[in-house]
Formats: C-alpha cells, structure tokens, sequence
C-alpha cells in the first residue's frame, strides 16, 4: 500500500536545498522569474519523489532570513525534513533557526544532506559533520544519518534516497496514528486563479480525505465553498487525502477572498477564535525574557497573526522556560488541541519560542484564576479522559457535542469518554426541557451554586423576617447567563441537590429566613394539614386561630409564612386554599366550564359542593387570575387560561 507524506526542506540561504531536490525529482521549484534572476528561493516550491511505497510530496522552503514566514508556511503540514547544510558553509544562523522551528513543530523523522561536497577538502568536512552533529544534538534529529552529496558529481544521491525512504517508513508508522480518517482540514498555502477553473488553492492535506463535490468551510470566514476540481502534483484526481499535496479548484468563492492562512475544512470540525489557550515555551537561544502581555508574530498553520502574550501563572517567561499563557490573536483562527505554533519577535525579526494549543477556543481568563489554571494543566495531560475533563470545564454552559472533544481535547473516543465522565460524576447533566440537558462540569456547576448561595445569603440578610425571597431579582442578577430556562435548569439542581427551596414565587436558602420554634413549627405543619384536608372549604385564618388550642397568637403570621412557601394560595383576603387544593379547583372546573353554556356561581357551588360563603370567593378568585371569564351570571372557561396561580401580592 502506498503511504503518502509531505517532506520539507530546511536550511540555511544557498545551501543547494533547491538543487537538491533538482538532483532527486529533476524538478526545478524556483519557477518565478525573481527566484531565478537573484537565485535565491522566495516562494514555497513543490516536487514529488516516489521512492518504493513511500510517495513524498516535497515543500522546497527559501532560506532567505527575510523569508522565513514563507518556510514556516511550508513547514506546517510536513511529516519529514530534509535539513541541508553547505559543505563550504557549515552551519549557520537560518540553519539553526529552521532547526528550530521543525522541533517547536514537533518533527519526528528527518536526514540531514552535507551538501556541494565537491568544493571543500575532505578534512574540512570532518569538521563540518562535527559542527552538524554538535547543533543536533538532543533533538529530532540527533541520531538522524547524515549524507554526503554533491548534485555536479551525483555523490551520495543514492544514499539519500535510501535515507529518505527509512526515515519515510519511519515517519509513516507516526503518521499513521494521526488522523488519516477523521474530518478533512488542509492550511491554504498558495491561491491564485486559472483561467475557465476559477480559484484555485493549495495546500498540504493534514488530515481525512477530499473528494470531487465536497462541500467545505473556509474558514475562518466559516464560508461554503464546493469542491470543483483537484489535482496532485499537476495530475487531476477525484480523491486526495493526508499527507498529499492538494490543489482544488473551488466554487463558491472568488480568487480576492481567499489566500494563505486559511483553511479548508469539513463543516464543523473546527470553530474560529480570536483566543488560545497555549502552553508556550521560549527557547533557550531568546535574547531576552518575554513580559507579561508582549506583542509578538504568532504563525499557526499557514497564518500569521500578531498576538498579545497574556502569561497566567508570571509575570515574565525566561529562556528555556515554559508556561501556560493565553494569546489575544489580532484576527480569529482555527486550530485543533496539541497543534503546535511558532511565536517571533517584531525587532529583531526572529523565531524565540512556541508552544502547543491546549484550548483553541478558551473564554477569557483571570490571570489568577487557580482553578482554570489547574484545568489547563490536565489540559496538556497524556489522558485523554483527564484532557476530556478539563475541556468541558472550559466549555461551561456551553451547548457542545461529544464529537467537539476531538478538536478541543485531542479525544478519539468521545462518546466513551463522555459516558464515562458522567458515570464519575465530572460531568453533570442539566435538564433543560424533557429532550434538551446540558452537559456541565462539576466544578463549573459549584461555582454558580457558590454565587447564587451568596447573591441569596445577603438578601436574607436584608430581609430576616421573610420566609422566601422573591425569585425575580435573583433571576435579574442571572441574567447574564443569557436564557430564563438555563437559570431555572440551575435552580431547580440546586433544589434537586438540597441546596435551596424554591417555589413558584419565591426561593430561599435552606435552614434561613425566620426561625420557628418547635412548637411553632408543630403549628405551622398542622395549619397546612388543616387547609389540606378542608378542601374547597378551607376556615378563614380568624376561625383557625379560634380553633387553635396553644399559640393562638402566632397563627396568621404562620398562614402568612405558608403561604410564603407556597403551601398555601390567598384566594381572597383572609382566605387560604392547599395549593394542591387550588390546582384541583380548576382541574374540576375546566371542563364543565368550557361548555357552550358556561356555568353559574350555583351550578358552580353544586359542582363542588360547598356553600355560597366560599363559592363567590373562588368565582372571583378565578376571574382575578384569568381562569374565567364573567358574562353577566355565566362564568366561562378563558381563552387562554392561565397555567397556574398568579401572584396576587
Ligand atoms: N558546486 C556545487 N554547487 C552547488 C551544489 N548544490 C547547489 N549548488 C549551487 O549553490 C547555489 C545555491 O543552490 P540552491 O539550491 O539554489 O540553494 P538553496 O538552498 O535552494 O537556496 P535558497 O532557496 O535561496 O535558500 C546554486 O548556485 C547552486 O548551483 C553542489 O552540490 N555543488
Ligand atoms: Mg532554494
């Protein structure tokens, strides 16, 4: 089975990166006429080289220090380097530079070329190895072979070649592992357009596959656009995918609108965002520390941004340290959990560190924020399920899919974990409606219970006589959680986990508000008994306190409280109803009163059977809260009759 990769180049200016790649594919990638009046690459080339199994698509990369935003283009989607250092040379400043930046993004394989080994003496090359092997040391490439080749004599050509291949064997055990199934996404390189075609773009395929007629987002614009055409290395196909270079002529979108530094992907696999959470790293070769809020260059994928450096746990960030820091981008972007990035300076114009992607769509943080920052680091953790974990955290009261946690935590097994999260009790479910929950994560669910404890703590504390608070201005204060059912979802958890009383009206927290004595609380429970079982024809509160043996005192004071609680329903002054006798009140009424001849207060204290005394109240009782509707002697059903008692205090 043919395994494809992307192999890049690497060095220093006018080391023989372009000849050599001549010398292997007989392709020549400087193709602009600049490139080949000043011999010097300027622009991205492209090449392909089939050696046995393996077929390498090649990103030939300038070495030009003022083009080094163009080889980090091309380094992104590479699975391979190729690293060529001039026999009459040696190693310098882009050499380590390019280093650098093929370990910030996390290269595994390569083969290092000595290359125009036909201009020095041999001694000089002893020397020259030493050098090379020196600068890679304790890097990718530490044990990488080093060849020795000359494109005027053919020396060494052979052996690269076998090289190559190894290290391609190598490289696609790893890629394996990455994605070739999964959604597509490919960063845009190049984009021009062709006459009769349209738009056409360019890129290394980073993962899934493509096909004639896809439907795709550009992103991060989030716009569609269909697949019309592709091509591999000039050849048509219908079918491309990881590890291929890809040009696909688009439709739905013109030459202007799109460019380098975008992508192409299936629709919803990735989500723009203008901040990442990163671990960032700043190399040991940094010329200074990096403050707290600096500006630097940040490439990820194919874009470059600017972006301001917001360190968490510092102030300042020393060479060959690194820390978890969130970056403010100057335009949105897309990126996937682990997926490294190059950060650069202004002045000097130079690469000084990276970092991975732990979040790639975070809110804001706080920089002393301890529990986000304990998250963040099970972000960067080796399992899965802890990554899984941390990434709902960070999702909040967010609507997300189990599928969202392949971005945002790397997870490959989302609906496992999920399952598994809500078995530990990390995650917890909010019922929204009886077919919508929201997945929240534990602590994200305490934190809000905390605020709502003290939002209600100091209400009572304003308020010490009343037995339940009013829920509309606690509803207010929760308004920027954005929807009344989301904050009824959290009130009625927290009265699911004991942890607040609720009613229709009014909520309260547990073991506050006035403080009955036991003899008290005896009454107040046996006044509620009492109203219960009195059904439609309930004392009034004047006759239960006559009836009432102790306390007599205290009894409406404790109707009052009851009636806070939502025990009991004030259907006129003076007069209480069981709530529960309240709802039957209209179950029993509903149907007869939506006859066409409506009901009169008799037919209606016949129906119920009870005396006038208390008919008349209920009739108007029922009018006050829309349930019915007067017509002279008649009472009907409203149109739309409310769904339960209003307040009427
Ligand atoms: N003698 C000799 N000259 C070579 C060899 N390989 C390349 N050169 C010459 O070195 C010069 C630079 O070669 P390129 O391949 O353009 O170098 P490059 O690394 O691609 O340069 P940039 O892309 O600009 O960074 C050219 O004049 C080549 O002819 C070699 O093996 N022997
Ligand atoms: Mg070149």
């Amino acid at each position: 089975m043919t395994t494809d990769l992307i192999l890049g180049t690497a060095g220093h200016i006018d080391h023989g990166k372009t000849a050599l790649v001549k010398a292997l594919t007989g392709v020549d990638t400087d193709r602009l006429p600049e490139e080949k009046l000043r011999g010097i690459t300027i622009e991205l080339g492209f090449a392909q080289l089939v050696l046995g199994d393996c077929r390498l698509g090649i990103v030939d990369v300038p070495g030009h220090e003022r083009f080094v935003r163009n080889m980090l283009a091309g380094a992104t989607g590479i699975d391979l380097a190729l690293l060529a250092v001039a026999a009459d040379d040696s190693v310098k400043p882009q050499t380590r530079e390019h280093l650098e930046i093929l370990r910030l993004l996390n290269l595994k394989e390569g083969v290092i070329a000595v290359t125009k080994c036909d201009l020095p003496d041999p001694g000089w090359l002893e020397l020259v190895e030493e050098e090379v092997r020196e600068l890679v040391k304790g890097t990718f490439l530490e044990s990488a072979p080093i060849v020795q080749t000359s494109v005027l004599t053919g020396q060494g050509l052979n052996e690269l070649r076998e090289a190559l291949s190894a290290a391609a064997i190598r490289a696609a055990r790893d890629a394996g592992r990455r994605r070739q199934g999964g959604p597509f996404r490919m960063a845009v390189d190049r984009s021009f357009t062709i006459a009769g075609h349209g738009t056409v773009v360019t890129g290394s395929v980073a993962s899934g596959q493509v096909r004639v007629g896809d439907e795709l987002v550009l992103e991060p614009s989030g716009a569609s656009v269909r697949v019309r055409g592709l091509q591999n290395h000039e050849t048509p196909t219908d079918e491309l995918h990881r590890g291929q270079r890809a040009a696909i002529n688009l439709a739905g979108v013109r030459h202007d609108e799109i460019g380098r530094g975008q992508e192409l992907a299936t629709p919803g696999h990735l989500a723009a965002s203008r901040l990442l959470g990163v671990q960032l790293n700043l190399l040991k070769s940094a010329e200074r520390p990096l403050k707290n809020r600096a500006h630097v260059r940040c490439h990820l994928g194919t874009a470059e941004l600017l972006a301001t450096v917001v360190l968490l746990d510092r102030d300042r960030l020393a060479p060959g340290e690194a820390a978890p820091a969130q970056l403010f981008l100057s335009e949105p972007a897309v990126a996937v959990w682990g997926q490294p990035l190059v950060v650069r300076s202004e002045s000097p114009m130079e690469t000084i560190g990276g970092g991975v992607v732990l979040d790639p769509h975070p809110p804001k943080l706080a920089r002393d924020d301890e529990d986000a920052l304990a998250q963040l680091t099970k972000l960067a953790s080796a399992e899965p399920i802890e990554r899984a974990s941390a990434a709902v955290y960070f999702l909040g009261l967010g609507d997300w899919k189990p599928g969202d946690l392949s971005r945002s935590a790397g997870v490959d097994e989302t609906e496992e974990t999920v399952a598994e999260l809500l078995r530990r009790g990390e995650i917890q479910e909010l019922p929204l409606s009886p077919t919508r929950k929201l997945r929240v994560h534990r602590l994200v669910l305490e934190q809000l219970y905390g605020r709502i404890e003290t939002l209600l703590d100091k209400e009572h504390q304003k308020f010490p006589l009343r037995a339940m608070l009013d829920r509309a201005p606690l509803a207010a204060r929760l308004g920027y959680l954005g929807s009344d059912v989301l904050v009824e979802a959290i009130l009625a958890a927290m009265q699911r986990a004991g942890r607040l009383k609720a009613t229709e009206r009014g909520v309260a927290l547990p073991g506050r508000g006035p403080q009955l004595t036991n003899s008290e609380q005896r009454l107040v429970a046996q006044i509620i008994e009492t109203y219960r079982a009195a059904g439609f024809q309930p004392p009034t509160v004047e006759e239960l306190r006559a009836q009432t043996a102790k306390n007599q005192q205290a009894v409406p004071q404790l109707v009052a409280l009851a009636a806070a609680e939502g025990h009991l329903i004030e259907a006129a002054p003076g007069l209480y109803l069981h709530a529960e006798n309240e709802r039957k009140l209209r179950e029993t009424l509903a149907e007869p009163l939506a006859a066409e001849s409506g009901l009169t207060v008799s037919q209606i204290r016949e129906l119920l059977g009870i005396s006038r005394k208390h008919a008349v109240p209920w009739c108007e009782y029922l009018d006050g809260i829309g349930f019915t509707r007067r017509e002279g002697d008649l009472r009907r059903l409203a149109a739309q009759p409310a769904a339960g008692p209003v307040a009427n205090s």
